[in-house]
């Protein structure tokens, strides 16, 4: 069985407010070629589709439209989970739709896929985490866990158990129950694999943000996966790596697309795996392009920053532009740049001999943001902010920090 490892699509991701949809549309178009050059049997999405649970429409249509390409008339098998940031309810509604076209879709840990035919393949068994399919004449068993926050896990490891049990037990704890206890419907004469979306401890974070759940519960230990996997197709860390200690058999293939500064170093990949019973796997990594890469242009000054945009006005790619400089950026200097360089994301300037230290009354950092807030707004208004708009404000910006620190 050839499978094709990918996930964190993140469709309908912005940068800085700009669309990153036509980058992950040729990303799609070169996906459906992968597919067919390599006579994939199996793709294996883990989690993650969209960046938000409420995708705009175009990102649904370029998610349908290459699910149907890549289906080819229900001949191949895609096995889709749901991540932290897909709303599961709505990534499977099209469940029913999708089946003729050979599509799996499993929304949350408790999710049971129904059985029965998948365009020409079939899933013969099925249960809460686990599917048994046959692909061209091959079985496998793949155990199946979408996004488990605390409220889908409990409630698939604890349903109608005493709630001071539950309590005990840590985070990774419970997942190395799950995955216990769902390795059972492994078999000898199975091609025995798993799919999930989790962060695991010792992986590397490598920048793809520091995720609010990393104050320490949502970590699991890489010894939570089944010595009996023989592939576990990761989702949620957008580098590419080996979970340390796994020999190779348990990866994240990261996103294929650099969605922000901090993931520019990352190469991009997806993963082939050629998987046979009792075997050890064979695995290949497909290196994926880079649409058009996010760049820092540091430049000594506005002079020098103009001409580098005029330069590079045609160069496909993002930009942020940091001007070292002794005077602020004026508005007509600020037009012309990006009159020259149509993506810039951000100018900013960099203000020569100031430093946080000496600068009098721009230490920000010791201050709150909403103590910032409320002086800006005494300031501009003359009056004090009301507590009803201090709260809201807060309430959004936390909110937005974090949707922006998840993966
Ligand atoms: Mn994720």
């Amino acid at each position: 069985m050839r499978i094709l490892h990918t996930a964190d699509w993140h469709l309908g991701k912005n940068l800085e407010g700009q669309s990153r949809m036509d980058e992950q549309e040729q990303f799609l178009n070169d996906f459906v070629d992968i597919v067919q050059e390599n006579n994939i049997d199996l793709i294996m999405i883990a989690g993650d589709i969209y960046d938000n649970p409420n995708p705009p429409a175009r990102a649904e249509k370029m998610f349908y439209d290459t699910l149907k390409r890549i289906s080819k008339n229900g001949e191949r098998l895609t096995l889709v989970i749901s991540g932290n940031h897909d709303n599961p309810d709505r990534l499977v509604a099209a469940g029913p739709l999708a089946r003729d076209h050979g599509i799996i879709m499993v929304g949350t840990p408790k999710t049971v896929v129904p059985c029965g035919q998948y365009g020409k393949h079939k899933v013969l068994d099925s249960g809460e985490g686990f599917i048994e399919i046959e692909v061209n004449g091959e079985r496998s068993v793949i155990l199946t866990v979408p996004y488990p926050s605390e409220k889908r896990l409990n409630e698939v490891l604890y349903d109608g158990m005493d709630e001071e049990e539950e309590k005990v037990k840590s985070y990774s704890d419970r997942i190395f129950l799950l995955f216990n206890s769902l390795k059972q419907h492994y078999r000898e004469d199975t091609i025995n694999l798993a799919i999930a979306h989790l962060f695991t401890m010792g992986s590397e974070e490598g920048g793809s943000e520091r995720s609010i759940q990393l104050g320490g519960s949502y970590i699991v230990d890489g010894e939570c996966f089944p010595k009996e996997s023989q592939y576990v197709a990761l989702g949620h860390v957008h580098k590419p790596q080996v979970v340390p200690g796994t020999q190779k058999r348990i990866r994240y293939c990261g996103s294929p697309i650099h969605y922000n500064k901090k993931e520019i170093s990352f190469e991009k990949k997806c993963f082939i795996v050629d998987a046979k019973v009792n075997e050890e796997c064979e695995i290949r990594e497909i290196s994926l392009k880079v649409y058009k890469p996010i760049e820092v242009w540091k430049c000594n000054s506005i002079e020098e920053a103009i001409l580098m945009c005029e330069e590079n006005k045609d160069k496909e790619c993002w930009v942020y532009l940091e001007v070292k400089t002794d005077r602020y950026i004026r508005e007509d200097e600020i037009k012309q740049m990006k009159e020259f360089k149509k993506d810039i994301l951000e100018i900013m300037p960099k203000v020569k001999g100031l430093s946080m230290d000496d600068s009098e009354g721009l230490n920000l950092s010791e201050k709150s943001f909403e103590d910032i807030f409320k002086e800006f707004y005494e300031k501009e208004r003359k009056v004090e902010p009301d507590e009803e708009v201090v709260d809201l404000l807060l309430s959004i910006v936390s909110e937005e920090s974090a949707l922006d620190e998840t993966n």
